[in-house]
């Protein structure tokens, strides 16, 4: 397991652990904006958003008012199938209102969701069955229909134990049919935030970390720029996400700045990039200048050899923060 969120550390309570805490709760790392009303608009019905298992049935509670009301968002779980009362439902969730139909199996659901879909983003946690071996059959439907899948997974704690090797396993499973895969060790999550978090509320924080990734591919497939890196990207890349904010004249470089030191990425990311795609996002939309200082300062950090995009996306619900978020896409 090579694939720390964060540099690897000793414990818990070594020095680098301390600094990591102090750096996530800077309030440059706080992604507030997700608890307040108003989503943007997204295009209809053409990113999907399937949650499955225990853990999708978190993440799709927590995502379904923070996503664009016109991105339908599926949530399918085992206990849906074993609870008599709900027998072979499936929930669909669209900004807040809940439709629940029938769904016997992940073809069923395929049928639904993939319909008119032309992108994919599938969240689980691995080290389960249900939601890992159900992403893994979705990924390979849409696939076979020419849909590109990013999924967004989390990896079990250490102390799941033999959760670990499956995890693993479904995870390389994963990356013959997935665009880009986006992992989250759930062990980080106790290093940010330190030993005695409660787990409700390190998920809390895996889940505003979710919804501000769906967020971004949503912006980037918008800009057409998923279908842009498909013709020349290898199947299952590594997605990474760093990002932070600021506020006043200096916004894009501040919060550029602090990007790049976010407790996300880990320290060796500049090393082997194939992709980095970098938003600015603000209630006030982000000016040229801004997007250009950006991108300059973003060409002086990274290799000429890195194909490199800025864009900017407005989202009222930010105000005047301006969130720079890099997507760093690296080889499987
Ligand atoms: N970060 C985070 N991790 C979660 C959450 N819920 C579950 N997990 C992790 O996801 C793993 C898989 O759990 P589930 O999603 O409940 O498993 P499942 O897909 O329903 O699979 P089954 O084993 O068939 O029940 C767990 O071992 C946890 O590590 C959540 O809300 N947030
Ligand atoms: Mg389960």
């Amino acid at each position: 397991m090579h694939e720390n969120l964060i540099e690897p550390s000793t414990g818990a309570s070594s020095g680098l652990v301390k600094s990591v805490e102090r750096r996530v709760y800077r309030p440059e790392y706080e992604l507030s904006y997700l608890d307040v009303d108003g989503a943007p608009e997204g295009s209809p019905g053409k990113v999907v958003v399937v949650c499955l298992g225990g853990k999708g049935i978190n993440d799709a509670k927590y995502l379904t008012a923070r996503i664009p009301k016109t991105v339908p968002l599926y949530a399918w779980d085992e206990e849906f199938i074993a609870k008599p009362s709900d027998k072979n439902t499936m929930d669909q969730y669209n900004g807040g209102v809940t439709t629940r139909s029938q769904c016997f199996s992940i073809d069923d659901l395929a049928a639904q969701a993939l319909n008119n879909a032309e992108l994919l983003l599938v969240t689980f946690g691995l080290g389960g069955k249900f939601g890992a071996d159900n992403a893994n059959t979705l990924a390979k439907l849409a696939a076979l229909n020419g849909i590109p899948v990013v999924t967004f997974a989390t990896r079990p704690f250490s102390f799941e134990g033999a959760r670990q090797p499956l995890a693993e396993r479904s995870y390389k499973a994963l990356g013959d049919h997935t665009f880009a895969r986006s992992l989250c060790d759930n062990d980080s999550l106790i290093e940010l935030l330190g030993e005695k978090v409660k787990v409700s509320e390190a998920f809390h924080v895996e889940h505003q970390w979710t919804a501000h990734k769906i967020l971004g591919i949503t912006a980037l497939f918008a800009l057409n720029q998923v279908h842009e890196m498909r013709h020349f990207m290898a199947v299952g890349a590594r997605l990474l996400m760093g990002y932070a904010r600021a506020l006043g004249d200096q916004r894009a470089r501040l919060a550029f700045e602090a990007a790049l030191q976010c407790p996300l990425l880990p320290s060796d990311w500049k090393e082997r990039p194939q992709h980095v795609q970098i938003l600015l996002t603000s209630g006030i939309t982000p000016s040229q200048g801004e997007i250009d200082e950006v991108e300059r300062m973003a060409q002086r950090v990274l290799s000429p050899s890195v194909p490199l995009k800025t864009h900017g996306v407005e989202d009222r619900r930010m105000g005047e923060w301006l969130y720079v978020t890099l997507f760093v896409f690296e080889n499987p």
